[in-house]
């Protein structure tokens, strides 16, 4: 899943793909790096991050997928969004998968969406919401109870009338977690995994990797590509990423080497 921010002011991207010609270039070109979905979004989820009302993200996600569209992208196109009128609007467009980091939290309305339109969708872990999610980055288990947060929010989806298969789940990685509660999830994704559903990870560039590193967001991609072998080797199958190249060749050869060719 490649990384299509379309915002001012996304951690690591922000602003450079503002433009409706460059963020369709910039998705063509991870389309074929072998980007299989193309996430879109108009609002950053960084720490901290504003909310952006709906109607401005669509005037900034719209073009873009429409742009996609009739490029013939070959990806599936994704729409990072937690509200249903930019959700309605991306799917008008071309999109076919919900990414709500809110799990149908934020706006219930969405998940209904989902069912009308038999669109895939995924569903994150967080706490709060992006102002306020770090100070309740507090677990005796951050495992269990994200996997049980996880599992509710499955139960409510299916009860929303969307079909289970069409359901992946994401730890949802800096999400109202300290450095340690990403390791640990990470650690132990097979945990999660064993909920039957497929798992999404979004490690790419995130501030846990400079805690580590030492480096800048922008210079995070070993960091990246380490947590994402790991991630595969536990069982996860979707891979959200801003360097789709390196991180597809990698996950090819860790591929390879753990189920044979
Ligand atoms: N992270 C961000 C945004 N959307 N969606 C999913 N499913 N999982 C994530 O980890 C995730 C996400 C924040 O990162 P960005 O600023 O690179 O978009």
């Amino acid at each position: 899943m490649g990384v299509l921010n379309v915002t001012p002011d996304s951690f690591s991207d922000g602003g450079r793909f503002l433009d409706a010609e460059a963020a369709v270039a910039h998705g063509l070109a991870m389309a074929a790096d072998g980007a299989d979905i193309l996430d879109v979004g108009g609002e950053s989820t960084r720490p901290g991050a504003e909310p952006v009302a709906p109607q401005e993200q669509i005037r900034r996600v719209v073009p873009a997928i429409e742009g996609l569209v009739a490029r013939g992208v070959r990806a599936q196109i994704s729409i990072d969004t937690t509200r249903r009128a930019v959700a309605e609007a991306a799917v008008a467009a071309g999109a076919t998968f919900v990414n709500d980091v809110s799990a149908f939290r934020a706006d219930p309305a969405l998940a209904e969406l989902v069912a009308e339109h038999g669109l895939d969708c995924c569903l994150s872990h967080m706490r709060g919401d992006p102002r306020t999610m770090q100070a309740q980055a507090v677990y005796d288990d951050v495992v269990a109870e994200v996997k049980a947060f996880l599992e509710e929010r499955l139960r409510a989806a299916t009860a929303a009338g969307i079909a289970e298969q069409r359901i992946l789940l994401d730890p949802g990685i800096g999400f109202a977690k300290t450095l340690e509660h990403n390791l640990e999830l990470l650690r132990r994704l097979d945990e999660l995994v064993a909920l039957g559903r497929p798992v999404v990870v979004g490690t790419s560039r995130k501030s846990f990797l400079g805690r580590l590193t030492g480096r800048q967001a922008d210079d995070r991609l070993a960091g990246t590509i380490a947590t994402n072998v790991l991630a595969f080797e536990r069982g996860a199958v979707v891979f959200r990423v801003h360097d789709v190249r390196p991180v597809a060749d990698a996950l090819a050869v860790t591929a390879a080497t753990v189920r044979g060719r």
